[in-house]
């Protein structure tokens, strides 16, 4: 067999265990898998290194306006350079449905936008507007292109959908085997903290923190997985901030349920402190749902550990803190008008592997299955997040002994600050291919503007999740009723 390339020398790992071996690269996917590999056209020297695929970035928002219409600070292309230094090999970002606006629309905004990626990009979907062309007619269109996921709010008032528009597009998300994504607060309990702090006064950046409780968020985490569980569809929580939020799902997926949901590196690394910095800095750490204490820190690590969530993903959402971004709405503003979000696309994978491998929390492999493997099952990534014969040759290299503290420079993006910066971090992605091609080696950016392709995805997969059928709707207990 000839190979365009082949890795040697290194330990592979995958989601399910290690081995020392070479990869054969042919046309841009994996050829061969062995111990020992000869030939190759390029032979790339993995000695010492780890050897795993490239991450998939499954939550981030890129070249998207908020709904209050601010727009990020990154586009595809500083928004994947970043994504490709923190060792990722695609991504899949939000491509955002305003009121008013056709999903055929959105569509062909984002795929302008998407043009400029070098990485292979896919999209979720937001909706915020599911009228009747949307949910029957739409929608059916955009799966049928392989977008096969979306996320929807219980919060913002220009975004949430109330329970039964979030029951409308969860049964038409099951009917075409796709996968529902949620921002899970109670919006209700928000607006009356915003009022209650705004009443004494409260509004400096710190104030955030407390408008956004953590039961909010556990109600709606329950709310959003009994309404999904009433017609039996898959689905997503993203970015849990909370200990009780992390129960519900352990407890959920415990019982069956189609159940799915990450955390993020900024539950993990930072605090409700970080709010309380000096004058407007604070306003840096604004996100939702908030930074939260150091005991969630802790839950939420032991949450990682034992399966809670498929994934760490970095909820990219890169706001800069200039005018353009926290401080459109002035310098000195009270928190509810400072933009929503923090970057971290090019720490996710480092401050994981830190924190989680160097430091003991995590095995290697479950490192492989949080960065990629179980994000590419999800959301149907099929040609994506494995190393074995096949699949498109999307690999990191990294080396697990390098020591660095995190600066902003590092991070490649469009932003003007990192959240992670000076934190002390172990292990580094030194080359990282997309589809055979190195887009990163050792610092240095390989890429050029729009190699990254479009990839369509399959339904989830739902192996290993029998799900609940609420007697409602089994006809046995239902006086004969057939209600799907
Ligand atoms: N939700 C996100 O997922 N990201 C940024 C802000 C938000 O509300
Ligand atoms: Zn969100
Ligand atoms: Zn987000």
């Amino acid at each position: 067999m000839s190979f365009d390339t082949v890795i040697h020398g290194g330990t592979i790992v995958t989601a399910d265990g290690q081995f020392r071996g070479d990869i054969g690269i042919t046309d841009g996917r994996i050829s061969a898998v062995a111990e020992v590999l000869d030939g190759g056209v390029e032979r790339v020297d993995a000695g010492g290194r780890l050897v795993m695929p490239g991450g998939i970035e499954a939550h981030a928002h890129i070249a998207q306006e908020s709904s209050s219409g601010v727009m990020t600070a990154d586009d595809y292309l500083s928004g994947s350079v970043s994504a490709a230094f923190g060792g990722n090999s695609s991504f899949i970002p939000f491509a955002a449905q305003q009121r008013g606006q056709s999903v055929d629309d959105v569509l062909a905004t984002y795929d302008a936008r998407g043009a400029r990626s070098v990485i292979d990009y896919s999209y979720h979907l937001i909706i915020s507007d599911p009228t009747e062309a949307v949910l029957h007619d739409q929608l059916p269109r955009a799966f049928a292109r392989g977008i096969t996921s979306f996320k929807v709010f219980m919060t913002y008032d220009l975004m949430n959908l109330g329970d039964g528009g979030m029951l409308d597009i969860l049964e038409v998300a099951r009917h075409h085997g796709a996968i529902t994504m949620v921002h899970a607060e109670n919006n209700d309990m928000v607006k009356w903290m915003n009022r209650r702090l705004a009443d004494k006064g409260l509004t400096a950046p710190k104030y955030h923190a407390i408008s956004r409780p953590q039961l909010a968020e556990e109600e709606a985490i329950n709310r959003a997985i009994q309404l999904a569980k009433l017609v039996d569809a898959p689905l997503f929580i993203v970015h849990v901030s909370t200990a009780g939020g992390a129960e519900i799902v352990r407890r959920e997926k415990f019982n069956g349920a189609k159940l799915f949901a990450e955390t993020c590196p900024q539950y993990l690394a930072l605090t409700r402190d970080d709010l309380d910095r000096p004058g407007m800095e604070g306003a840096k750490y604004i996100c939702s749902p908030p930074l939260r204490g150091h005991d969630t820190q802790e839950a939420l690590w032991h949450h990682i550990a034992m399966g809670t969530f498929e994934s760490v993903s970095s909820d990219h959402a890169p706001y800069r803190a200039d005018a353009t971004g926290k401080f459109l709405n002035g310098p000195d503003v009270a928190y509810p008008k400072i933009a929503n979000g923090m970057p971290g696309i090019a720490t996710r994978l480092p401050y994981l592997f830190s924190e989680g491998v160097v430091k003991g929390r995590i095995t290697p492999e479950q490192f492989v299955a949080l960065s990629s493997t179980n994000a590419a099952k999800t959301f149907g990534c099929t040609t994506k997040g494995r190393i074995a014969p096949g699949m498109d040759a999307d690999i990191a290299i990294w080396n697990p002994d390098v020591a660095r503290t995190v600066t902003h420079a590092d991070q490649h993006d469009n932003m003007d600050y990192t959240p992670f910066d000076g934190m002390e971090i172990t292990g580094v992605p030194e080359v990282v291919m997309n589809r055979g091609r190195t887009i990163v080696a050792h610092g240095v950016l390989k890429a050029s503007e729009g190699q990254g392709r479009f990839f369509g995805r399959a339904p989830v997969d739902l192996r290993g999740k029998p799900g609940f059928t609420a007697p409602e709707f089994d006809t046995a207990q239902n006086f004969g009723s057939v209600l799907r």
